[in-house]
């Protein structure tokens, strides 16, 4: 199968809150050989971002926006452990989660996965993570990078707070704090005082990379 038909095919099952067909066509990228990022960000994340604005349109509601988000992990679930894994020596640790109050969690998985791929040892929280375990995790694991997504205007905030929990603690100057998801930007990351802010995945990696050692 040609590669536009492949990503038409993973594509259309999102936009269809397909899972089953989302499934087939994460096997058909895979059989054709297609770059799992490939698949990824031209196929899967156009079409979630589609769901979201007819979402936002209130031309769709709640339960297509689940089963849409859905869809989206089954393929993931297929195609993230085929991103080729890193160097066996880890740069550095990175500790990872949604801020608390957010279930979001397919963006942050992305990153996860290419922070791996990229030679990093990745601690993943999950999603809901409350402020203070985010700088406690981080200490108890020696990370040098601290990564908060977001996805909501009501939860951003919480990646304020990381940074001001950090300060509290004595730790800000041992931990590099980058930021990302939706509603985030870099002059939001330059208001919070953050070290960093990623548009994707791969701007996640580059940054850290810049921090590896420290900030
Ligand atoms: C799928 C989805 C859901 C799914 C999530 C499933 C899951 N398991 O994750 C479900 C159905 C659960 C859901 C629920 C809700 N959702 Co929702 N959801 C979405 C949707 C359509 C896609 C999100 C997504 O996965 N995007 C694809 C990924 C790949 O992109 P990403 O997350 O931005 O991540 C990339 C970058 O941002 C970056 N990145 C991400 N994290 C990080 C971290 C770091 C450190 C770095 C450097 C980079 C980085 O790299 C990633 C990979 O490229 C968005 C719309 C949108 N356009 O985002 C709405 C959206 C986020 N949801 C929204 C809303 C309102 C809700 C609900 C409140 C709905 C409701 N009435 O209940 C609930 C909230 C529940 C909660 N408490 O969290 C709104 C938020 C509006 C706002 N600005 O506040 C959006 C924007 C939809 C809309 N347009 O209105 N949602």
């Amino acid at each position: 199968m040609s590669a536009d038909k492949v990503l038409k095919q993973l594509q259309d099952s999102v936009l269809k809150f397909d899972s089953a067909a989302a499934v087939s066509a994460a096997k058909a990228a895979i059989q054709s050989k297609m770059d799992p990022l490939q698949a990824i960000e031209k196929g899967l994340v156009p079409a979630i971002e589609q769901v979201g604005d007819k979402f936002e349109k209130m031309e769709l509601y709640l339960p297509e926006l689940m089963l849409a988000g859905d869809a989206m992990k089954s393929a993931l679930e297929l195609l993230l452990p085929l991103v080729p894994k890193g160097e066996k020596t880890s740069k550095a640790t990175v500790v990872i989660g949604t801020v608390q109050g957010d279930v979001h969690e397919i963006g942050k998985n992305i990153v996860s996965s290419l922070l791996m791929a990229g030679g990093f040892n990745v601690v993943d929280l999950g999603v809901n993570v409350k402020t203070s375990v985010f700088v406690d995790e981080a200490r108890s694991k020696g990370a040098k990078i601290i990564g908060a997504s977001a996805l909501m205007s009501s939860t951003i905030g919480s990646q304020k707070d990381i940074v001001d929990y950090l300060s509290a603690s004595g730790e800000r100057r041992k931990r590099a704090f980058l930021v990302g998801g939706g509603p985030t930007t870099q002059d939001w990351a330059k208001e919070i005082g953050a070290d960093g802010w990623g548009k994707d995945a791969v701007s996640a990696v580059r940054l850290a990379n810049k921090f590896a050692k420290g900030r």
